[in-house]
């Protein structure tokens, strides 16, 4: 059963990752993620989001991880299919009313709206253990460098070189 499960997802995977996947340039996304109003965020900032969505999927939008507990993780935030999504195989939350194979295309605004519940939840950021790991507490401005866009660095980490 399990076999024929993470059969279908990959399957499933193969399928739509052909079809209207992207990988993000640096930049690009973070004038996505400032329109579609990250900057500031639940205190978090574009340094934030793009240190975690490196870590977590190397801005490829076609990414997919599967988790021990039988779960897949989505897209250029790695959204979970037991919380977030519904890949019809993983008993779900579905807390962002969503298939998941919508989260492995090129239009991301969908992606963003699912994130900002991620944050909105408790944990907040936390919820990436990327994030912790790689991005919490560390001055993330060079995320932002040579990126024509509105937003400042994370002010808490800011100096002036
Ligand atoms: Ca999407």
């Amino acid at each position: 059963m399990l076999a024929r499960g993470t059969m279908l997802v990959i399957w499933a995977t193969l399928i739509v990752a052909s079809v209207d996947a992207k990988i993000y340039e640096r930049c690009e996304l973070a004038k996505k993620l400032e329109k579609a109003g990250l900057d500031g965020y639940r205190g978090y900032h574009i340094g934030d989001w793009l240190c975690m969505a490196h870590y977590e999927s190397g801005f490829d939008t076609s990414f997919v991880d599967h988790n021990p507990d039988g779960s897949s993780e989505y897209g250029i935030f790695q959204l979970n299919s037991a919380w977030w999504c519904d890949n019809g195989v993983t008993p779900t939350q579905n807390l962002c009313h969503m298939d998941c194979r919508d989260l492995l295309n090129r239009h991301i605004l969908d992606d963003i709206l699912c994130a900002k519940r991620v944050v909105n939840a408790p944990g907040s950021m936390k919820a990436w253990d990327s994030w912790t790991r790689h991005c919490s507490g560390h001055d993330l401005s060079d995320w932002l460098k040579g990126c024509d866009t509105y937003a400042k660095t994370n002010p808490r980490n800011f100096h002036l070189s």
